[in-house]
């Protein structure tokens, strides 16, 4: 942290998820001062301007539009500039022209003088959450990817409105890749420390209707997308959750894209997972102790990502 006495965002990438982040961190009074960066500077213009007048009612921030120089002192880097995913696109599609978006972002961030934490939503995120630790030559501990936080929302909301819970109550992960090699770690899941198999099985549920939430909950991007061409409340609310963390040295246990060191048996990658996030970024991952079948889609899951990282970076 720096020794100024406020806290400080720098949002890169003011479109559909970056403005609805900047949104969610007014309305939580979350960080004094709140910098936008965009190629549009205008819109980071406007977008300032339009959200300032929304701190009567929240709390007093300084929002402007914000230059790479201002990363300096920021406490957290926020990145959601990219190309995002069109109709029928995977988010594997979209490697290339966002390697080399970002290959232009991190080096004046870095070259800013910045040392607080990078948070990564642009896609493919795992992916460009390990180009940020190359490119910034940052510790892997200061470098968080959204990894499969939305999609954990995703599942919580889904099981939540079947067994009648409030999602919030629903202790169940998305783990691996945010992207088709995602896969529910239903062997571990709890809903006020019963097992979740064993709940869903008081509510009707069989292992298919499990099976089912598992798959709406992968492609739910795609249904939205199909519907709105776009998905971003959720992850903006993703990205203020993991933001107010480090921001209040919270210790707090999310589901993120963190960089492992030998857990699951895998290095050398970002990838969705459990994890302890305070002021210095990632504190420590949580091992989830996956059963055999979940083992092997995490293996499956670092696979895929590892070919893509090992294809566009080299
Ligand atoms: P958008 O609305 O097109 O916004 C992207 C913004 O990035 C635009 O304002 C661009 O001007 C800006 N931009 C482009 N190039 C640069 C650059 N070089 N420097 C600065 N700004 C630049 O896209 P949207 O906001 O919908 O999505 C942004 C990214 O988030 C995409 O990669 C999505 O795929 C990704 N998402 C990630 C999710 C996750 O769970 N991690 C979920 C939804 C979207």
């Amino acid at each position: 942290m720096t020794t100024k006495n406020h806290q400080k965002v720098i949002l890169v990438g003011d479109g559909a998820v970056g403005s609805a982040f900047a949104y969610s961190m007014v309305n939580q009074g979350l960080a004094e001062e709140f910098g936008i960066i965009d190629v549009v500077k205008e819109r980071t213009e406007g977008d300032a301007l339009d959200l300032e007048d929304a701190q009567v009612f929240t709390a007093p921030k300084n929002i402007y539009s914000a230059d790479y120089a201002d990363c300096k002192d920021a406490d957290v880097v926020v990145i959601t500039a990219g190309a995002a995913q069109k109709p029928g696109e995977t988010r594997l599609d979209l490697v290339n022209k966002n390697l080399k978006i970002f290959s232009t972002i991190i080096k004046p961030i870095v070259d800013s003088g910045f040392d607080g934490i990078f948070v990564i939503a642009a896609n493919p995120v795992d992916i460009l959450t390990y180009a940020t630790w190359k490119f910034s030559g940052f510790p892997k501990e200061k470098v968080i990817g959204s990894g499969t936080s939305l999609d954990t929302s995703r599942l919580r909301v889904a099981l939540a409105k079947k067994i009648g819970v409030d999602p919030r109550n629903v202790d169940a992960y998305i783990m691996g890749e945010h992207g088709d090699s995602e896969f529910a770690a239903y062997d571990e899941a709890t809903v006020g420390g019963k097992p979740l198999k064993t709940v869903a099985k008081e509510h009707g549920l069989s292992d298919d209707d499990l099976a089912q939430i598992e798959d709406q909950t992968r492609n739910k991007a795609y249904e939205i997308i199909n519907r709105k061409g776009a998905t971003y409340y959720g992850i903006a609310t993703c990205l203020m959750r993991i933001t107010k963390a480090i921001l209040r040295d919270e210790n707090a246990v999310l589901p993120v894209g963190a960089a492992l060191d030998g857990q699951y048996g895998l290095d050398d990658i970002f990838i969705g997972t459990p994890a302890v996030i305070n002021a210095n970024g990632l504190a420590s991952v949580i091992e989830v102790p996956l059963s055999a079948k979940e083992k092997d889609a995490m293996a499956k899951s670092a696979e895929t990502l590892k070919k893509v990282t090992k294809d566009g970076l080299a």
